[in-house]
């Protein structure tokens, strides 16, 4: 472990972003939480829950002080609006490391209208903007870690593996000779959101050539669980649990519908293959990131923080098969590729320590039961997933693995 030192984390109410900051604390780490609370009005506006009963910041800073004696602090800003909030901040705190989570971060509600659009690309990347340009201005030598997405890579099959960011590529010059470069992998976002996740990708890497930030860009996969040993320590620490077609990620809302006998809602052929890690893992690489910065004037630092593929379909057939589900093979909402296949490299966080948590241990079935515990705040009304990609349904994956057409279920 590094000594003890001051960090920032940016979204820290969130799914990620509560559990990160309470390992932190944890280890000895003096950890200051901003956040505007979006997240809560998010839930307001589309009228749903987390499954697990959460309460407000202020109540989880304090019983986590009471248990554990560590203080967590938090700071209402908003960082896309209240740039001279955050520079005043951080001029006057002058963090070691910033931990950057402060973005919308669900593709369907950034697709859900042209009003979700506008609200997840300005959000997203005035926070991003607004957080690099105060770095530069206050002088402050944070190294900044943010939570990007391997959907910045895109789901095409190139029968190749996705390097950690970087690809070396061969440019046929003038005089017929091939100049080496590494560039960003191209940039292919399948949503609104993940594109404002490509155009971080550009801020960083401009204020990492002409400031010399320092900066790591976490490529993250979809993030399955919900307890870290943190949260478990009191059931007023539990982290939030989306199960809604907005904010639900495939695996977690399979287990939920699992628990409350919903048929598992697979998105036309459950062919798409995604990259996947447990929130524990999760926790555990942005801890590794921060304990590896990189030097003053270097290049961007990129890991891919997955540590498993998987097929939806597969998922599906796996969980049906733990808990006698149904499966629904539904109309997929989403333009996405039907069927791809995806290999990742990842052995940088291996090198550093990670030894990750795989579906095979078990977790699937205590996911389960916190479902089960929960399912009384479930309403099964907002289980569906709404939020469509093009307004042209035609255009969407329309029949099942084995090309029976498919009807919505409700
Ligand atoms: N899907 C289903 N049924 C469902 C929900 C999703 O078949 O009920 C399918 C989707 O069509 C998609 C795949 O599962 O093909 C993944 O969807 P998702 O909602 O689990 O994940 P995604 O929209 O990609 O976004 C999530 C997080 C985002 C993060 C991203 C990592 O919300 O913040 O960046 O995972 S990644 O997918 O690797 O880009």
């Amino acid at each position: 472990m590094v000594s003890a030192i001051k960090v920032a984390v940016l979204g820290g109410d969130g799914f990620v972003g509560w559990p990160t900051a309470l390992h932190l604390s944890n280890a000895g780490h003096e950890v200051h939480i901003l956040d505007n609370l979006s997240r809560r009005w998010i839930d307001t506006e589309l009228g749903v829950q987390s499954l697990t009963p959460m309460d407000s910041i202020q109540e989880r800073t304090r019983v986590w002080h009471a248990e554990t004696g560590r203080r967590i602090h938090f700071h209402l800003i908003d960082l896309a609006r209240d740039y001279e909030l955050l520079k005043n901040w951080l001029r006057d705190e002058r963090p070691d490391a910033v931990i950057h989570f402060a973005e919308q971060r669900a593709a369907p509600y950034s697709m859900k209208s042209d009003r979700h659009k506008n609200y997840t690309v300005n959000n997203n990347v005035n926070a991003t903007h607004n957080l690099l340009n105060a770095l530069v201005e206050t002088g402050v030598d944070a190294h900044l870690v943010h939570l990007g997405t391997m959907g910045v890579y895109g789901y095409s099959t190139v029968g190749a593996a996705i390097p950690e960011g970087y690809l070396p590529v061969g440019i046929e010059t003038m005089d017929g000779a091939t100049a080496s470069q590494e560039i960003l992998y191209p940039a292919n976002p399948g949503s609104i959101y993940h594109m404002t996740k490509c155009l971080d990708q550009l801020l960083f890497q401009f204020y990492a050539k002409n400031d010399g930030l320092r900066i790591t860009d976490l490529h993250q996969g979809i993030v399955w669980g919900t307890h870290t040993r943190e949260t478990r320590l009191h059931p007023q620490l539990v982290n939030r649990f989306d199960y809604d077609g907005d904010y639900g990620t495939v695996l977690n809302r399979f287990l939920i519908q699992a628990a409350i006998g919903y048929p598992l809602t697979v998105h036309g052929t459950g062919g798409q293959t995604r990259a996947f890690i447990h929130i524990q893992d999760s926790v555990r690489c942005i801890e590794i990131a921060l304990e590896n910065p990189p030097a003053r004037g270097a290049r961007v630092e990129i890991f891919n923080q997955m540590t498993e593929t998987h097929r939806v379909r597969d998922l599906a057939k796996l969980i049906s098969g733990l808990a006698g589900s149904e499966i629904a093979w539904l109309p997929n909402p989403r333009k996405e590729a039907a069927e791809n296949d995806l290999v990742v490299r990842n052995e940088k966080f291996r090198e550093l320590g990670l030894d990750p948590i795989t579906l095979a241990d078990g977790l699937l079935s205590e996911i389960v039961d916190v479902a089960k515990k929960f399912a009384y705040r479930v309403d099964r009304s907002r289980v569906p997933a709404v939020s469509a990609w093009t307004r042209d349904i035609a255009a969407t994956i329309n029949h099942d693995p084995e090309g029976r057409r498919l009807k919505s279920v409700s």
